[in-house]
């Protein structure tokens, strides 16, 4: 096959096929080199997709804009196509893969006309690394190449890689007409195949991340024995030099991110911990050979929201993205600068907003609403690279090893601020009835709790029911299991504010975990878990009112017994299908709530 940088038949014979259907007017292959980014940057520019920032202060920073209905992920428009209703599960929207490829030809057929079509070979994970894996994704938009240069390993290299491997997932996107009425976001993992039209938004497009480090991948891991998880992996070193590293799963715009790069807070400096971040949004895991759990984060950046990120709460991402930054949605001050509701600096008195329109502060829709001058669910795209708490072992072949697992939602009452669970089988019970308040990643109700199982609601690909199987399994192959914890930063009191100061004083709990893995320190038994006493958490320099952390760490009775009826609802969608051992706990808790005081 002349006229190609590969000779994968394979890969040269769907190129063509999708080339077919799609009607591009020409196909680039992307090759990882600087000099082919920088000319797509510039083509960018021209074109309108991004707009090219300050140099002097943002170096290598573009600002683009989305459709104003595409901002965030649809959850409503994405699909689990398996041949097997019931393997998409209860919580999937599921469609045929017949129906779905049918569907989804007629809006791709002729959608990249007049347009270039890139291919990009992306490797998620050290390219070469037993845990990784190959993607392909065919793309009509700038935008997404530019992106996926930052969130994945592109170009030659993989090519290279797939001259003696097969095994690649096809990642189909075309931007179409970017009509919500025409958008799809279709996973086959039966097919290890993706097909993605009618959005420009990160979550549904940068294939490598959501659709196939979650979705895609979560189905290839029960096969092969692994995990993929929603989680960030951090490394905390005492001391004495030892590093510890911990995954925590939270929810969407639950404070992976902010969490993952921490600055240890004034009061606890005296200690000496440094914090190192291998990722703030996907790990994948594997037991090795040592019976313990080592993961890796397969993506290359961060896509994390911008609203609320300054120096107070994270300084180590402003750091990060004054450089070699895509921003999305954010708003654009007068000197080619950036702002949005919670940065640093002062409110501008003008700007354009995300919309693309002049913005000035306090300006009401015409419901009488605040107009932001960013949208709630604005990102910025950076190399991991630029962040100066970026671990030394991002492209270790094997990973880190975990030492506890932690899940986490938002909620404003019932979950107390941590407690631990009493083993790996009940770890799983707490992870698989997690809830969360809905947030602006993804459209919806915001505020609204929903249970959000491991925070892998709307990236597990497939039978949610088979996923807790599977982590009731992985705890059977280690020797040394993970110490399992929950965590919630988010409680409020009487008047709604948030009891805990969070951010970098997320810390002091990080620091409890830590002292519990390692058999350091007692803890309460209470109904829900094992419990700190409250003089086991370090508050050194913080002012907090007296009696707050013990608000903190209420375990109300009440409230859990109506919790277990909303777990009650969500175990009963499953059926059969539910692992029993998910009923004994539940069972076991609503027996020791029922003893248990007021
Ligand atoms: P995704 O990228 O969507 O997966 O989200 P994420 O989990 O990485 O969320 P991120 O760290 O970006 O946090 C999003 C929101 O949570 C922001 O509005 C933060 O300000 C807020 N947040 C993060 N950590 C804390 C905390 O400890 N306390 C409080 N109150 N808010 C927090
Ligand atoms: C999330 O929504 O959990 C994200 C952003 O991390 S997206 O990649 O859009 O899914
Ligand atoms: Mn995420």
């Amino acid at each position: 096959m002349e006229g190609f940088p590969t000779t994968n038949k394979k890969l040269i014979d769907w190129v063509i096929k999708i080339s077919r259907l799609c009607e591009p007017e020409r196909i680039v292959w992307i090759d990882g080199s600087e000099e082919q980014k920088l000319t797509l940057e510039k083509e960018s520019v021209v074109s309108g997709e991004l707009l090219r920032l300050n140099q002097e202060k943002l170096p290598g920073c573009f600002l683009h804009r989305t459709a104003h209905d595409d901002v965030s992920r649809t959850e409503h428009l994405t699909f689990i196509c398996t041949r097997k209703k019931r393997d998409a599960g209860p919580n999937n929207n599921w469609m045929s893969p017949a129906r779905a490829y049918n569907k989804a030809r007629a809006i791709f057929k002729g959608s990249m006309s007049g347009r270039t079509m890139y291919v990009i070979p992306f490797s998620m994970g050290p390219v070469g690394s037993p845990f990784s894996k190959i993607g392909v994704e065919l793309t009509d938009s700038r935008y997404v190449v530019l992106n996926m240069l930052i969130m994945a390993r592109c170009g030659d290299a993989v090519l290279k890689q797939l001259e003696k491997n097969d095994d690649f997932t096809k990642c189909l996107h075309s931007k179409a007409q970017l009509d919500i009425n025409k958008r799809l976001i279709l996973h086959f993992p039966e097919d290890n195949t993706i097909w993605s039209v009618g959005s420009g938004y990160g979550g549904n497009v940068l294939l490598g991340k959501k659709c196939l480090s979650l979705r895609i991948a979560s189905y290839v891991a029960r096969k092969e024995k692994w995990m993929a998880e929603h989680m960030l992996i951090m490394g905390i070193e005492e001391p004495n030099g030892h590093v510890e590293y911990i995954a925590a799963a939270f929810p969407s715009a639950c404070g992976k991110t902010n969490l993952a790069m921490l600055i240890p807070p004034e009061g606890l400096k005296r200690k000496g911990y440094r914090i190192w971040t291998v990722g703030d949004d996907i790990s994948w895991m594997r037991v090795d050979s040592d019976g313990s759990l080592w993961a890796i984060n397969p993506e290359t950046g961060f896509f994390g929201v911008a609203p609320g990120t300054n120096s107070k709460s994270n300084p180590n991402m402003v750091e990060t993205i004054k450089k070699n930054t895509i921003y999305t949605n954010v708003l654009l001050k007068p000197d080619n600068t950036v702002w949005w509701e919670g940065s640093d600096g002062d409110v501008p008195n003008q700007g354009i907003d995300w919309k693309g329109n002049t913005w000035k502060p306090n300006m009401k829709d015409g419901e009488g609403k605040p107009i932001k001058g960013a949208h709630a669910n604005a990102r910025f795209t950076a190399p991991i690279t630029n962040c100066p708490s970026a671990s030394f072992r991002l492209e270790q072949h094997h990973g880190v090893p975990i030492s506890a697992i932690i899940f986490g939602g938002r909620r404003q009452h019932v979950s107390p601020l941590v407690y631990q669970a009493f083993n790996w089988q009940h770890g799983v019970f707490v992870g698989a009835t997690m809830g969360s308040e809905l947030t602006a990643a993804q459209v919806g109700k915001i505020g609204q709790v929903r249970r959000d199982p491991m925070a892998m609601l709307p990236f597990c690909g497939y039978n949610m029911a088979d996923y807790f199987r599977h982590w009731l399994n992985m705890g059977k192959l280690m020797a040394k299991p993970p110490k399992v914890f929950h965590v919630n930063w988010f409680r409020v009191d009487a008047h709604g504010k948030f009891l805990w100061p969070g951010f970098c004083e997320n810390l002091r709990i990080l620091e409890w975990i830590l002292d519990r893995c390692n058999n350091k320190v007692n803890a309460m038994e209470t109904p829900i878990g094992y419990l700190p006493y409250p003089f086991d958490i370090d508050l050194t320099g913080l002012n907090m009112p007296e009696g707050t952390l013990e608000k903190l760490l209420k375990v109300e009775k009440e409230e859990w017994l109506e919790e277990l009826k909303g777990v009650n609802k969500f175990f009963g969608e499953f059926k059969k299908d539910l692992p029993k051992e998910l009923w004994v706990e539940y069972e076991a808790l609503a027996g020791r709530l029922k003893k248990y005081g007021k």
